[in-house]
């Protein structure tokens, strides 16, 4: 089997590339140019003679065919490239637009255009597209799931539904096995710095190395009445946001599992990935700093108003009955699991 990955460079793309070469996969990962070098999630695959990079970009509709002429032997298409950053996309929205939205309208078309009917598309879509909206369960208690409606509320989000819509169409119009999965927040240690787990994490990590590095000689701590002082305002505060916002927050290794097994499915469908359990950025506070041994997180945080959002997304919990009993998926990582990969991998 082969298969093409765009976002290769990314936290999913690389765990996705892990997972299907260990399936003897034959893997192409496409990476655009950029003046520094962003292979640092796929350095340890760059010796693996199953795997190629190749140069690409979705926005770029020529590049696109380009790349399916040279590969019209690929059984897999995975589209995981996007302008995936929910605050970057209030101040690049065009951009957003043309990588996360017009993008995956881009390979669509191509698909059809060079009839690779035979091959099957993975769309990576998001929880995001639910924005403000929720339904209530039995119990009065919110969630999403495959039958919400949408109500995106960020440019990222409009791009990602406008992509979600384009699969479904080319799927009923021209036949396509163009399967989308809705993607509630998965995190790990591949994690961007400018998610909030990641920084948060990585924050605690930076502190606890310089607190180890702070010593009787060296002015930042106090002995004072056998109690140690540490001179907080030596070390920049963590700036965050809203912390009220509630995530369904997920182990991206699962969830690369989930988008495999989509594509293995007789007919192609959209499902609901997710863990079914929501907590706010304070609760994430208060598993990372406790993990880390540091009390009192309130005491370290300082909320930049500049780092909130013009509309923010409030409440994300999904219901993922049915990719566990189509798809027989499950999570296998719950948040304090969550926390102890990526603070241990920081640490
Ligand atoms: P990510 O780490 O931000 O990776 C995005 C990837 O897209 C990077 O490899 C990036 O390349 C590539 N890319 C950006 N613009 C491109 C272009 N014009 N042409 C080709 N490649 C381009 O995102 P992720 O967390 O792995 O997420 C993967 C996908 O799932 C994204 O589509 C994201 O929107 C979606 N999603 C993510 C989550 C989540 O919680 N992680 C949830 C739902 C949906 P560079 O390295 O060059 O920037
Ligand atoms: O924000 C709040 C912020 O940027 C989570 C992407 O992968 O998941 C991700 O989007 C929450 C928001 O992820 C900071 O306002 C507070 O409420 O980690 P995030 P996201 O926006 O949920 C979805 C499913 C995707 O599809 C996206 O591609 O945390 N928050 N303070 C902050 N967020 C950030 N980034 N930085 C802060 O300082």
């Amino acid at each position: 089997m082969k298969a093409l990955i765009t976002g290769i460079t990314g936290q999913d793309g690389s765990h996705l590339a892990d997972l299907l070469l260990e399936k003897n996969y034959e893997v192409v990962g496409v990476a655009r140019r950029c003046s520094v070098d962003t292979t640092e999630r796929i350095k340890h695959l760059s010796s693996n003679k199953n795997f190629n990079l190749i140069e690409g970009d979705i926005t770029d509709v020529s590049s696109v065919i380009n790349i399916f002429k040279y590969n019209d032997n690929v059984d897999e298409v995975y589209n995981l490239a996007a302008q995936s950053h929910v605050g970057t996309s209030f101040k690049q929205p065009a951009l957003t637009w043309d990588i996360t939205g017009k993008g995956c309208l881009n390979i669509l078309q191509s698909m059809v255009d060079l009839n690779m009917g035979h091959v099957r598309f993975y769309q990576a879509s998001s929880s995001e597209m639910f924005g403000s909206n929720y339904d209530l369960d039995k119990n009065g208690v919110k969630y999403q799931d495959e039958q919400t409606k949408f109500m995106p509320n960020s440019p990222y989000a409009i791009a990602k539904t406008a992509a979600h819509h384009a699969v479904r169409i080319y799927r009923d119009a021209y036949g396509l096995h163009a399967s989308s999965g809705i993607l509630f927040n998965h995190e790990g240690p591949r994690r961007g710095e400018n998610f909030v787990t990641q920084k948060i994490v990585s924050w605690i990590a930076n502190f606890k190395k310089w607190l180890s590095y702070t010593t009787l000689d060296n002015f930042p701590i106090d002995y004072t009445d056998n109690h140690i002082v540490i001179h907080r305002e030596s070390f920049p505060k963590l700036r965050l946001g809203n912390l009220k916002a509630s995530r369904d927050w997920g182990y991206a290794v699962d969830y690369v599992k989930a988008m495999w097994l989509m594509l293995q499915q007789d007919e192609a469908d959209d499902y609901v990935v997710c863990t079914g359990k929501s907590f706010t950025i304070e609760d994430f506070l208060d598993e990372a700093f406790n993990y880390a041994g540091i009390e009192e997180w309130r005491k370290y945080v300082v909320i930049d108003k500049d780092l909130y959002r013009p509309c923010e997304v409030d409440y994300l919990r999904g219901d993922n009955n049915k990719a566990k009993k189509v798809l027989g998926w499950k999570p296998e990582c719950d948040l304090e699991g969550l926390v102890k990969l990526m603070m241990d991998a920081k640490l």
